[in-house]
């Protein structure tokens, strides 16, 4: 069974939108598998954001990212990389239709209220970065 990592950001958590992702990701019938809120340090931020650290966005993303709590989560289910990303929305608010999460609540492009992994790679390192291997059921 595949597994993918979400993360519902500081905005996210800010907003009081922790529950509207996790209801959307279980109606969807993914299964939870792990979830704790932590306050990501520049240090994990670092790690996690590796990929774009050339990107003229990224000094604003990791000052975004470790601007308040998060709420770092594990999802089991068919397709579950691909099925969250569907869930979320594209990037960009403004272009995420309707129905997905950041077509429903965001208009910001940093802060875009959730992060889902892009592939089974991704979403395995994700995971290790966030979670030791006792805090997955
Ligand atoms: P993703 O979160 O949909 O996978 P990525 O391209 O991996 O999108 O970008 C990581 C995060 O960086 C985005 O979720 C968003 O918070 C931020 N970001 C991406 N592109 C831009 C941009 O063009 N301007 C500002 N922030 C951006
Ligand atoms: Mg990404």
């Amino acid at each position: 069974m595949a597994t993918t990592f979400v993360m519902v950001k500081p905005d996210g958590v800010r907003r009081g939108l922790v529950g509207e992702v996790v209801r959307r990701m279980e109606l969807k019938g993914l299964q939870l598998k792990a979830m704790k809120l932590l306050q990501v340090s520049p240090e994990l931020a670092a790690k996690h954001y590796e990929e774009h650290k050339d990107k003229p966005f990224y000094p604003d993303l990791i000052s975004f990212i470790t601007s308040g709590p998060s709420v770092p989560m594990v999802w089991e289910g068919r397709e579950a990389v691909s099925v969250a990303r569907t869930i979320m929305g594209a990037t960009d608010p403004v272009k995420a239709a309707p129905g997905t999460l950041r077509g429903d609540f965001g208009l910001a492009i940093t802060e875009n209220i959730v992060h889902g992994s892009d592939s089974d790679a991704s979403a395995e390192r994700e995971i290790a970065l966030y979670f030791s291997r006792q805090e997955i059921v």
